[in-house]
């Protein structure tokens, strides 16, 4: 059976040190910090990438993040993003199955990794802290990376491509009492390392129009 669809409505922003006094006072609460690695695959010649197809490993799940509304997600200037992510095992391989054109070969994504030749290509240790507006429905995570680059992203959770507009909505109006101005989309966490760490594969996303 497939697992109902799980649509992440997100937009990152900057955060000053002050910001868990604003959220407070805006009535969210904190849920709990949280240490984790990700680690990020792809084929030798970046076919998931360059598709906007994100497969990772966290802790030992596999998860793949995947646009479901093509022209909002990735491909603008939009801060708002929308993917669709994966943890099934099994939706997972067929995605990527449909997306490169291969029969679905494996049973498990040990073979699909082998099979495929997929490498990692980065990996990194997040320190999440995660708040709660309850009212709302938002997540909000204050994440610091490993390398040096700290990210804040507020985030809703959907089932239906109808629900968007109203996340959409309400992330909005999030981020104007957050203080957080300006319509220009925040580099993220793989952005920002690919930049620092894998240059040539950052430039051919950007030409892609992914980043
Ligand atoms: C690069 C990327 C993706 C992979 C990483 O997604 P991110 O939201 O940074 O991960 P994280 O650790 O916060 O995971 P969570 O726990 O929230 O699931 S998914 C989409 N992209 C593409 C992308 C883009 N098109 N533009 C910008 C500015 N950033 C990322």
């Amino acid at each position: 059976a497939t697992s109902p669809a799980v649509l992440e409505v997100e937009r990152k922003f900057t955060y000053k040190s002050d910001v868990e006094d604003v959220l407070q006072a805006l009535g969210a609460t904190l849920q709990g910090q949280l240490l984790f690695r990700d680690t990020y695959y792809d084929t030798v010649d970046l076919r998931l990438t360059l598709c906007d197809h994100w497969l990772r490993n966290r802790q030992g799940s596999w998860e793949l993040k995947l646009p479901f509304s093509p022209h909002e997600s990735g491909r603008s200037s939009n801060p708002v993003t929308q993917y669709q992510e994966l943890t099934q095992e099994k939706e997972i391989i067929a995605a990527v199955g449909e997306l490169l054109g291969c029969m679905p070969l494996s049973e498990g994504m040990e073979a699909l990794v082998a099979e495929l030749g997929l490498q990692a290509f980065a990996s990194y240790v997040t320190d999440r802290r995660s708040y709660v507006m309850p009212r709302e429905g938002l997540h909000v995570d204050l994440d610091e990376a490993d390398f040096g680059f700290a990210v804040g992203e507020v985030e809703k959770v959907v089932a239906t491509a109808e629900e968007v507009p109203e996340a959409l909505e309400r992330i909005n109006h999030f981020c104007v009492q957050l203080g957080v101005t300006g319509v220009k989309k925040v580099p993220g966490k793989m952005t920002t390392y690919l930049l620092q760490y894998r240059p040539e594969h950052y430039q051919k996303l950007k030409e892609a129009h992914v980043l």
